[in-house]
Formats: structure tokens, C-alpha cells, sequence
């Protein structure tokens, strides 16, 4: 095996991750340290050209308010987080993001991301907060400005960052970090007074519907392995709301997103019956009231009906895209021009943004306008800026912070000048990609005034640094020593390979922690069971071997994954509550308990003892 070079980069504010967080944070980063000359770096494990769940571009923004033309107020925007997300948002968080991010929509079109327009020069509207992009190059159009204010001497690509490093004399303030080249074999070391976690939200973590040739077709980008978590956990860095979880509606199969066809088109669910599931299931939420009763129906109370209706025996489920097209075709009168209008807007909602389900309606002949498409539920994904809340306790801006929020700097974990965005931050849903270019924003110029406010040098563990390395590429090294006992690389005595982690890791996490194999559904013994078969997986994890740098890759993915899912796991043994049917049930704790569960959920790794602690944090409500 070759003996990997290390280089060692100073710079001042690190960001981990260059997705729509990490280009916000460069971008405003970038702008503020310039007075003081300080350095910012980017780390990327792909190119952030077309990295991140945004990847393959996106054909809406789905957080905009239109504050310029009057059409929504960040008030309403908690009003509508609070009531999807079942009564617990960090409102501080959310307002926060709803009173920037029009600025942040304004500046991707004046740098030539096109937004659909009306006749009276607005954006044209899919919904309420969302907004209607061509935006296939919605990425490189991000990444161009912010490779543009970092400058490309500050931006590190195929660079997989797997520890963060603490301050030899004080193990509450970040130092840098550590990160692989996922092309030689060579390890970065990089210095840095505040870091910027923005390394995206998690999926596989649980067994995908697809198994196999399919396994990585999935919604979320599977290239998101939560780092982002497991780096803070293992910092020692609060995190919340981790048994949170977003599950959705998507198309089958090709897992294309729903958004624009009920909104938009108004297209409406049915069984297989032609049963409407939101009418017929109309009395389920009133179980579920304050929430059941408001508007929007929250995201996983909608899941919750049509699993009742799967469970009741109707299913398969199908969006009436056929019956939705043919009343937007009546309503122009069948006018050729119009009608391609909207049959060009169908298909590139797809071509826009999930490529594979306009070929997986190409290649089985589905014309949407004539044929509806079957609907599932989706695997679990943790992720903090859909209809999700999963992340870190990070403090609220100074303005409107209340105290118990609040301990200095923007978007800063509870590790000092260790900041956070995006999928990464949690209790604040709904940013999706606008949100969380904004909250880089925030996390970027709160940490330029960190440094300024404490300019004092800091200095990783010498020893730490060294067993980072070591450990690093470890995998390939019980690769080389276990080969000669088998012909066949991937069956071997002595050591396992990270496909058939991960799929062991999957398993444990369909079965016991309220996968979708389980029809989302678990209870206390069936967690601790969970946990106890986790634990064992952890202790064959010394044995991962990695053939290449690729394997490496995939094996420090499998960490990631396991510490999502040893938080995920532990938190939802926390919270004795159903708070989020739909999502998942307890089984023993069946009900909404808002006297005893409307909290947050906190927890914290001592990465020194390897132990757990989980705590409540209040709910505090910004506004009436
Ligand atoms: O409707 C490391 N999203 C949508 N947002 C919208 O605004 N409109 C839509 O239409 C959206 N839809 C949608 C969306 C996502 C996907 C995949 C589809 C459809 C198919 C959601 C947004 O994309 C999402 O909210 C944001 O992108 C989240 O931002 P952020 O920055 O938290 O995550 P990221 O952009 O994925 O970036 C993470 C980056 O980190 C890198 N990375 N780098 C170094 N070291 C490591 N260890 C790393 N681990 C990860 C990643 O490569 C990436 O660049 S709809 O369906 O919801
Ligand atoms: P999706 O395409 O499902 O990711 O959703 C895109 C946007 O539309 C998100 O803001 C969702 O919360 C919202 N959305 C999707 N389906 C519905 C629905 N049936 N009712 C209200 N909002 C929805």
C-alpha cells in the first residue's frame, strides 16, 4: 500500500461542503473577511459545479416570499413552518431565513438563473411560497459566483472531509479539520479558527424501495451521506430534532417530486378505487388536532392518510395527472399553443430536476395527460430543510434570539466557532434550496465576526491529528492483509466490504427503526433491540476494507451513516410520543403529547466516554 502525503492548508473560516449552503456562506464569507484580509477555504467532495442535492438543478424554489410585491410577510411564513412541522420550529431560525432569502432569489436571477414570469413581471407562482425556475443550471450558476468571490486557490474539490479537529487546549473550540482526496492518496489537514459545517442532509440510511442494480435510485442525493452529522456529533456538538425525519409522496420509482403537480396543476390523489384519500380520510385529523385542523394539512398528517387508506387495503395510489391536465386543457379551450405550454411545463418539472422519471415515463410509453402514475411513500431521509427539522442546536440571531436561543454568534453550535447551515442546522424546516444558500449567508458573516471578535490562534492535538490519519486509511489496509484469504475480494473471513455494511446498516434501520419495510412503526423494545444489533455492526466496522480510493470513499460513508443512525435511533427512544404521524409511530406511545413533549429534543456525544445524553430544550413561540 502506498504511504499517503499530507498537506497541511491554513486558512481562517473552513466551509465543509460547497452545496447551496456552503456557496451562500463563500459567497458572504467572502465579502466580509476581504477588510481584514482573512482567508476562507472551501472543501468539496465532488465539484461544486454540479455537487449537492441540487446537483442535477431543480425546477422551483421552493422558499420565496415576494416581500417587494406584498404577497407574504416573514410572519406568515413561521405561521405556515409551525403548522407543517406539527407545532416545533426554532421561529428565531425560521424568520430569520423567511427576512433574507428574497435577497438571496434576487441575486440568482441578476446572475442569469431564469424565473418564470407573469404577465405583470412577477414570478409566477407553483404555490404559495414556491416559485417556478428553468433552472437546470441552477447549480453552476451558484457555484460560478462563488468560486468567483473565494477565488480558485480557496476551493478544494474531491476532497472527502471525515473528522473535524478540536483546540488542544480547549476541546469546546474547533481547530479544522481532516479530509481524504477521493482521487490520490494523499490527506489534507486544515487549520482554521471557525469552520462552517455545510455538508448536506443524509439518505440511505434506511433500505430504499429500490434494492440492488436500483439501490442508489432514490429522491434525496445519494451522494449525501450526513456527513454533516455525524462531523458535528463527533465534535461534541448539541444536535436536535433527530428523530425527525422527512418522508414524502414521489412519484414510483422514479421518485419524482409531487410539489408542482398538486399545486400547480391541481392534480389529486386516489386509490385504486377512485377514492379521493384526502376526503376520505378527512376525520383522521381530527386525532391530531391543533394540528390535524389547520391549513396546510402538515406534511406528515398527509402521509398518515394514505397509509391508513394502503393499510385498509386500496392502494395502489394513484396523482391523477391525467384527470389534472385535461381541466388545465378544457380551461384553454384545447388551444395547440397553450396546451404544449403546459404539457412543456409537465415534463420539465422533471427534466429540470429528476431526470429519471421523464425516461421512466418515456421508456413505459406514460403519457401523463392520458395515464395517471403511481404514488408511494418514500424511504426516511434526515435532512433539515425540507419538511423536516434534523440538525444542530445552533444560537438564533442576535435581534430576535430569545435568551434561551442565544449564546453569541448566528447559526454557531454549541462548539465554539464551529457554525452550521442548511440541511445541517436543526428545528428550522422549510428552507429548502433558497434557505439554505440564506442561512449559509448568515453562518458565513457570523463567522467572520467570530474571528474578529477572537483572533487568538488555535491549535489542533498533534496526536489527534496523527490517529485521524492513521485511522483515514486504515480500510485499505485490512484490504491488503485479508486478501490472501479468499479468491473472491468481497467474500472474506476476516473482514467486509462497505456495500454490504451499508446494506446491514439498512436493514437494522428498515426493520427496527420504523422503516418504510415496516410500515413505519416501531416501539421501545424493538428500538433497543435496534440499537443493541447497531452496536455490534459498530464493532465489525474495524474491519471494513476498501479495495481503493473509491472503497475508502464508500467506507468513511458507511461512519456517516451509522452515527445518523445511532442519533436517530436514540432519539426516538427520547421522545415518548407519536409527534409526527406519517412519518413514523411509536407504538407504546401511539398520541400527540403536547404537556410533555412540546420541546425540542437534544442531544450531545462525548466523543472522550463514547456516551450519549438526551435532554429537553423548550419550545419558546417568536409569534402570536
Ligand atoms: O421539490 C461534502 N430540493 C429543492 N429545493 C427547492 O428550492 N426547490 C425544489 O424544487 C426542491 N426539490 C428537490 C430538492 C432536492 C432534490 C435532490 C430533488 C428535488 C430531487 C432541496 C434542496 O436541494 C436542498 O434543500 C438544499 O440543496 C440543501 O442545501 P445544503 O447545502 O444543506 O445541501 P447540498 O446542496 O446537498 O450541499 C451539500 C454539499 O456537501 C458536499 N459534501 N463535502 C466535503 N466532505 C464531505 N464529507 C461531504 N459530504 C457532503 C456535497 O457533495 C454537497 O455539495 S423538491 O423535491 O423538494
Ligand atoms: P415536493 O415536490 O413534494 O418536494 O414539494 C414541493 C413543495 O410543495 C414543498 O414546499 C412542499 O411542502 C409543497 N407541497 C407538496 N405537496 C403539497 C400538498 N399536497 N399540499 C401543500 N403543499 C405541498
Amino acid at each position: 500500500m502506498v504511504t499517503p502525503e499530507t498537506e497541511v492548508v491554513e486558512c481562517d473560516i473552513l466551509i465543509c461542503g460547497g452545496g447551496m449552503a456552503g456557496c451562500g456562506a463563500a459567497h458572504e464569507a467572502a465579502y466580509w473577511a476581504k477588510a481584514k484580509g482573512l482567508r476562507v477555504v472551501m472543501v468539496e467532495k465532488a465539484a461544486v459545479e454540479r455537487s449537492g442535492a441540487v446537483a442535477m438543478g431543480l425546477s422551483a424554489i421552493n422558499c420565496y416570499m415576494g416581500m417587494k410585491w406584498g404577497e407574504n410577510q416573514p410572519e406568515d411564513f413561521v405561521h405556515y413552518v409551525r403548522q407543517d412541522l406539527m407545532g416545533l420550529s426554532r421561529e428565531d431560525l425560521v424568520y430569520d431565513i423567511a427576512r433574507h432569502v428574497d435577497s438571496s432569489v434576487h441575486m440568482f436571477e441578476e446572475w442569469g438563473l431564469p424565473i418564470f414570469k407573469t404577465a405583470d413581471g412577477r414570478y409566477k407562482r407553483e404555490g404559495r411560497w414556491q416559485v417556478m425556475i428553468h433552472g437546470e443550471s441552477y447549480k453552476p450558476i451558484v457555484a460560478e459566483a462563488a468560486k468567483k468571490a473565494l477565488g480558485e486557490q480557496n476551493i478544494y474539490e474531491r476532497i472527502f472531509i471525515s473528522h473535524l479537529l478540536l483546540d488542544k487546549n480547549d476541546s469546546g473550540r474547533i481547530a479544522g479539520a481532516v479530509g481524504f482526496s477521493v482521487r490520490d492518496p494523499k490527506i489534507y489537514v486544515f487549520k482554521a479558527k471557525a469552520v462552517i459545517c455545510a455538508a448536506g442532509g443524509a439518505t440511505q440510511v434506511f433500505r430504499p424501495h429500490a434494492v440492488g442494480e436500483g439501490l442508489g435510485r432514490i429522491w434525496y442525493a445519494p451522494w449525501n451521506t450526513g456527513s454533516v452529522y455525524k462531523l458535528m456529533i463527533m465534535a461534541g456538538a448539541e444536535m436536535t430534532q433527530m428523530e425527525h425525519r422527512l418522508v414524502v409522496a414521489r412519484f414510483k420509482d422514479g421518485y419524482g417530486p409531487v410539489g408542482m403537480w398538486f399545486l400547480l396543476f391541481k392534480a389529486v390523489l386516489k386509490n385504486a378505487y377512485g377514492e379521493e384519500v384526502e376526503k376520505k380520510w378527512a376525520d383522521l385529523l381530527k386525532e391530531w388536532l391543533p394540528y390535524g385542523g389547520g391549513k396546510p394539512i402538515p406534511t406528515p398528517l398527509r402521509n398518515h392518510q394514505m397509509i391508513r387508506d394502503h393499510l385498509e387495503g386500496n392502494g395502489p395510489h394513484y396523482l391523477r395527472t391525467d384527470e389534472a391536465l385535461q381541466a388545465m386543457f378544457a380551461q384553454v379551450q384545447n388551444d395547440p399553443k397553450k396546451l404544449r405550454e403546459i404539457e412543456s411545463d409537465a415534463w420539465e418539472d422533471f427534466l429540470d430536476m429528476t431526470m429519471s422519471q421523464a425516461l421512466l415515463w418515456a421508456s413505459e410509453n406514460v403519457d401523463p395527460a392520458k395515464v395517471p402514475s403511481e404514488v408511494v411513500l418514500t424511504e426516511p431521509y434526515l435532512m433539515g430543510s425540507h419538511a423536516s427539522g434534523t440538525g444542530a442546536w445552533v444560537s438564533g440571531p442576535e435581534d430576535i434570539a430569545p435568551k434561551e436561543y442565544f449564546w453569541g454568534y448566528n447559526r454557531m453550535t454549541t462548539v465554539r466557532g464551529l457554525f452550521a447551515a442548511g440541511d445541517g442546522v436543526g428545528g428550522s424546516a422549510h428552507k429548502f434550496s433558497s434557505g439554505s444558500y440564506t442561512e449559509g449567508r448568515l453562518a458565513g458573516k457570523a463567522a467572520v465576526a467570530y474571528i474578529y471578535d477572537n483572533p487568538q490562534a488555535v491549535e489542533a492535538e498533534s496526536d489527534r491529528v496523527e490517529e485521524v490519519k492513521k485511522a483515514l486509511f486504515a480500510p485499505l489496509e485490512v484490504y491488503e492483509k485479508t486478501r490472501p484469504l479468499t479468491t473472491r475480494g468481497q467474500v472474506n473471513p476476516d473482514a467486509f466490504g462497505p456495500k454490504q455494511a451499508l446494506l446491514r446498516l439498512q436493514k437494522i434501520m428498515d426493520e427496527y427503526c420504523a422503516g418504510q419495510g415496516a410500515g413505519y412503526i416501531t416501539n421501545a423494545p424493538t428500538l433497543k433491540r435496534g440499537l443493541e444489533l447497531l452496536h455490534m455492526l459498530r464493532d465489525d466496522l474495524s474491519r471494513l476494507a476498501a479495495s481503493d480510493l473509491h472503497e475508502l470513499l464508500r467506507a468513511w460513508e458507511v461512519w456517516d451513516r451509522y452515527y445518523c443512525a445511532e442519533a436517530h435511533m436514540r432519539h426516538m427512544l427520547f421522545r415518548e410520543e407519536t409527534r409526527w404521524p406519517g412519518y413514523y409511530y411509536r407504538g407504546d406511545f401511539p398520541k400527540l403529547d403536547d404537556a410533555n413533549w412540546k420541546c425540542f429534543t437534544v442531544s450531545r456525544f462525548d466523543p472522550e466516554k463514547s456516551e450519549w445524553v438526551l435532554s429537553k430544550k423548550p419550545y419558546v413561540a417568536l409569534i402570536p
